[in-house]
């Protein structure tokens, strides 16, 4: 793959490190997941930035707003009150993107595969993580954060079962620059009948590396990263994060479990707590990093549940902040990253080195 006049850069114990040219040159990195390749540009980072700034996120104080759609005992957009729930709460999304009832279809107008649509069905619900409003799951307990991995797992288990629900998409969206609605801690559920494309494209990946190997892609790549270490993050008895070697945003990270599990239901007890424990030692890292509430896109990746076996997945879940040099400067994908390759400035590599350094300011 490093074919074209690299070699391989054995460290000390011979494994592969990162070579040494890459870390000051313009290179390209494989994400073996979605067979795509990222532009890495360390030489870049200095460039001067006179572009948008985005205003500092303030911490949101009350505990309780009765203004919030999302507050227990208060009235929601779509007019129905939410109960006064006093743990994880999930309800139906009131617009949801999905409904059970919609019609199935499927059409090809010209018969040339170039004007194809098709009937989706599915569930879209909204998950309230606490019923604090001034909490985030960097301010949860891990037993507060284990109840929402609980829900989760109901969730996956109950729509898993369902015949027209082929795949659980459990995500969050945090901060008002990723399109957060409200400042009130919750995700999102979207099931549905169709498997969507990032999970395609996963499973591409990861099914072709199985082929290939006879081994699971990702469950070898943790053990990879575990031994160098020089993108590791956190880890717990269970799991580890890490910015992965391929990570398009500065400071994305990818959670992993240290032994094969293909979905949430599949964990441990003591597997489920060190879930909880993980997640909260990211997103506490993310705030310390430029003192901010850190934006992030985050979501789990178990395997489809439309009734096949998928013994080549493993379990992972992705946070993708656009925060890259301050509170106030994201990165934008647009440009060459629209239109050819996603591109990065900072390596994957010293993103998890000022990722680690927050993390011990945190447990300092
Ligand atoms: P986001 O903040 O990630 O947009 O999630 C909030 C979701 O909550 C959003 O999908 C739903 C929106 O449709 N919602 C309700 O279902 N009822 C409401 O009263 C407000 C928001
Ligand atoms: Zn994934």
């Amino acid at each position: 793959m490093y074919a074209r006049g690299w070699g391989v850069c054995a460290g000390e114990e011979g494994r592969c490190r990162v070579n040494p040219l890459a870390q000051q040159n313009p290179h390209r990195r494989f994400n073996p997941l979605k067979r795509e390749w990222v532009l890495v540009s360390p030489h870049r980072t200095q460039r001067p930035w006179q572009g948008q700034t985005e205003a500092k996120a303030a911490a949101v104080a009350l505990a309780y707003d009765p203004d919030c759609y999302l507050c227990p005992g208060n009235l929601r957009a779509g007019g129905v009150r939410t109960e006064k729930y006093t743990s994880t709460y999930v309800f139906e999304n009131d617009f949801a993107a999905l409904k059970l009832d919609a019609p199935r279809f499927s059409s090809d107008e010209d018969g040339k595969g170039l004007l194809v649509a098709e009937g989706e069905s599915g569930v879209c619900r909204v998950i309230c993580f606490s019923p604090r409003h001034d909490l985030t799951l960097a301010k949860m307990s891990v037993a507060e954060i284990r109840s929402v991995v609980d829900v989760w797992t109901e969730q996956c288990v109950e729509l898993g079962l369902r015949y027209d629900i082929g795949y659980v998409q459990i995500f969050e969206n945090r901060g008002a620059m990723m399109g957060a609605s409200n400042p009130h801690p919750h995700g999102q559920i979207w099931a549905s009948l169709s498997v969507p494309n990032e999970v395609v494209s996963e499973l591409g990946g990861q099914r072709e590396y199985f082929a290939k190997n006879g081994a699971v892609l990702l469950c070898e790549y943790q053990e990879i990263e575990e031994s160098l270490g020089e993108r590791v993050v956190a880890r717990n008895a269970s799991f580890v994060a890490v910015v992965p070697f391929w990570a398009v945003w500065p400071f994305e990270v990818m959670v992993l479990p240290r032994r094969h599990v293909d979905q949430l239901q599949a964990f441990t007890e003591k597997e489920r707590s060190d879930f909880a424990a993980i997640l909260k030692t990211v997103t506490a890292t993310y705030d310390e990093v430029f003192d901010t509430p850190f934006p992030y896109s985050m979501g789990l990746h178990p395997a489809p549940c439309d009734g096949q076996e998928y013994p080549e997945w493993q379990f992972h879940a992705h946070f993708y902040p656009p925060l890259l040099r301050s509170a106030s400067i994201r990165k934008f994908m647009v440009g060459y990253e629209l239109l050819g390759s996603p591109q990065r400035d900072i390596t994957p590599e010293s993103a998890a080195e000022t990722l680690r350094q927050a993390g011990l300011r945190v447990s300092a």
